[in-house]
C-alpha cells in the first residue's frame, strides 16, 4: 500500500482525457498533473525540445513524492519515455505500450492505423513498439496536424471538423486497416466523427484509456495501490499557463468542482 499521488504530465490541458480515466478506473488514487501550456502544442517541436521539456516536467513531479509517472502525452512518450524510465527510480508508463498492445489485441487482419501529431508520426514510436512484439504486422501512421486546432477552437462537434477529418483520413480509404490507434490525447473528443468517416468495421483504440489499465495493474504489482475509502482526495493540477482557463477546461470535462490549478514557473526562458 502507498497512499502517494500518481504524477502525470502533458504538454497542456489534453492529458486531462487520461485523467478521467483515472477519476474512472482508479478513483481511490491522488492525482498530481502538470500541464506545460506555456509551451504547448509540443507536437510541431523538435524531439530535442520536447525531451528537454520533459526532463523539466519530470524533475518537478518528483519533488512532488509521486510513486509512478505516467506520460499522458503521445509527442513526450514517443521521444523521451526510454531516457526518462532508464534514469529514474520509480516506476513510468507512456501512452504509446498500451495502445500497441490494445490494437494487436484488436487486430483481426493483422492492420493497423495510427494517428497523431508530426512528432509522434515522425518517431515512429508506435511502429517500433507494435513490430517488437509482432514484426509482421502492417503498421501504416499519418500526422494529423490539424486535429489538435480543432479541439482546442472548440470545433471539435463541427462540420468543419467533418470535412478536415474526412479530407485527412483520405489515405486510409484506399487500403483500410481495421484497428486504427487514437495516438493523441485530444482524439478522444473527435472519436464520434473519426469513427463515422471510417466506418463502424474499424475499431478504435483510445491510448490514453488503455494506459490507465495498465497503470491499474502497474499498481497491483508493485503492491502500491492506494488504501480504499480514502475520502476527500485532494487531487493537484498545475499549468505553466494560466490557472483560470485549465481550470475551466478541467472542471467541464472532469466534472469536480472547486479543482486546485496552480500556475508554476518551470519555464526561465521561452526557447
Ligand atoms: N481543449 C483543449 N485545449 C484548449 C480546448 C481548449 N479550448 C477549448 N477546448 N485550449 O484541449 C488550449 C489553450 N490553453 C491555454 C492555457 O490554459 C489552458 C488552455 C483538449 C482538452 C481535452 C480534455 C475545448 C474543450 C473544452 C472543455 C472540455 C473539453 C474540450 F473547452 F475539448
Ligand atoms: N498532448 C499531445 C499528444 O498527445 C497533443 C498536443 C500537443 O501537440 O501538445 O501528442
Amino acid at each position: 500500500m502507498n497512499n502517494e499521488a500518481i504524477g502525470f504530465f502533458d504538454s497542456g490541458v489534453g492529458g486531462l482525457t487520461v485523467v478521467r480515466e483515472v477519476l474512472k478506473q482508479l478513483p481511490n488514487e491522488r492525482i498530481v498533473y502538470v500541464g506545460d501550456s506555456a509551451r504547448a502544442p509540443y507536437g510541431p517541436r523538435p524531439a530535442a525540445q520536447v525531451k528537454q521539456f520533459s526532463w523539466e516536467l519530470t524533475q518537478f513531479l518528483l519533488e512532488k513524492n509521486v510513486k509512478m509517472l505516467v506520460i499522458a502525452c503521445n509527442t513526450a512518450t514517443a521521444v523521451a519515455l526510454d531516457e526518462i524510465k532508464e534514469k529514474i527510480d520509480i516506476p513510468v508508463v507512456g501512452v504509446i505500450l498500451p495502445g500497441s498492445r490494445a490494437a494487436l489485441k484488436a487486430t483481426q487482419k493483422n492492420y493497423i492505423g495510427v494517428i497523431g501529431t508530426v512528432g509522434t508520426i515522425k518517431s515512429g514510436a508506435y511502429e517500433k513498439a507494435i513490430h517488437q512484439k509482432s514484426p509482421t504486422t502492417k503498421v501504416t501512421g499519418l500526422a494529423c496536424p490539424k486535429f489538435v486546432p480543432i479541439v482546442e477552437s472548440n470545433e471539435y462537434q463541427s462540420s468543419v471538423a467533418k470535412k478536415i477529418v474526412a479530407e485527412t483520413l483520405r489515405p486510409f480509404k484506399i487500403n483500410k486497416p481495421d484497428t486504427m490507434i487514437l495516438g493523441c490525447t485530444h482524439y478522444p473528443l473527435l472519436r464520434p466523427i473519426i469513427q463515422q468517416t471510417l466506418g463502424r468495421d474499424v475499431t478504435l483504440i483510445d491510448s490514453g484509456a488503455e494506459t490507465v489499465s495498465d497503470v491499474s495493474m502497474l499498481l497491483d504489482y508493485f503492491e502500491i495501490s492506494a488504501t480504499p475509502d480514502r475520502k476527500d482526495l485532494a487531487h493537484e493540477f498545475y499549468t505553466t499557463s494560466s490557472p483560470k482557463m485549465f481550470e475551466e477546461i478541467a472542471n467541464q470535462w472532469l466534472g469536480i468542482g472547486d479543482l486546485q490549478v496552480k500556475h508554476i514557473d518551470l519555464v526561465k526562458q521561452l526557447v
